[in-house]
């Protein structure tokens, strides 16, 4: 049995979640906090980080890691497109989101929203705009890479990985301003196994928040 620790604000944890969707496979999802980690997250996460799986008595740390693995055991639908030139480029959205915008997004997301509201900690205004700032020409590119189908050929990694960061930035600004990016993320928000996850994630922000459960930062 596949099981995924981790919080699905974190784009990292909502990529793998997505990636278990689109693959159709049965899970659990295990909510962790490596601010507050239990045994059992630390006994899988040996970077402390967030998300972390076991599955069969195997435990892998690393989102990209994570979806590789998945792939090669569950191959259909593939993640990545057989085409090496596609295949590259999606490997270069994924890097792209998990550093450069992922740094911003946090940055962003954390500050305007998800810390006052779900972690009772109060937003450093300043860093979330000094991030707002840095994010305009990265979303620009994004702007310039997006047409009218998916990021690099097939739906895949690429399309996966970049709207998970932007969805951590879009708790604290909006990120469907430019029309070619808002129109494919139209597209992968039409997706069942986003909306599956995006209707999960709402839920346990609301409820963590009405709880204060995660309120040990
Ligand atoms: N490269 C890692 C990054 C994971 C990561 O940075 N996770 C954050 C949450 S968004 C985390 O667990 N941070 C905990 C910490 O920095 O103490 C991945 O793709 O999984």
């Amino acid at each position: 049995m596949l099981t995924i620790y981790g919080f699905p604000t974190s784009p990292f944890v909502r990529k793998v979640l997505v990636v278990a969707e689109e693959k159709g496979l049965a899970y659990e999802l295990v909510p962790a906090t490596p601010h507050r980690p239990t045994p059992e997250f630390l006994a899988v996460s040996p970077f402390r980080m967030m998300p972390a799986m076991e599955d069969d008595g195997f435990a892998l740390a690393d989102s990209t890691a994570i979806a590789m693995y998945l792939d090669a055991k569950h191959p259909a639908p593939p993640l990545l497109p057989a085409d090496p030139r596609a295949r590259g480029r999606a490997m270069m959205f994924d890097e792209f989101a998990d550093t450069l915008l992922a740094d911003n997004a946090r940055a962003i997301g954390f500050n305007r929203h998800i810390g006052p509201v779900l972690l009772g900690v109060e937003g450093n205004a300043a860093a979330a705009d000094a991030a707002v700032a840095k994010a305009g020409p990265l979303l620009d590119w994004l702007e310039e890479q997006a047409g009218n189908d998916w990021l690099a050929g097939d739906f895949s990694l690429a399309d996966i990985a970049v709207a998970c960061a932007l969805r951590t930035m879009a708790y604290g600004m909006d990120v469907a301003t430019r029309p070619r990016t808002a129109a494919w993320l139209e597209r992968v928000h039409a997706r069942q196994g986003w909306r599956e996850i995006a209707k999960r994630e709402a839920q346990m922000f609301d409820a963590a928040a009405a709880s204060g459960e995660h309120r040990a930062v």
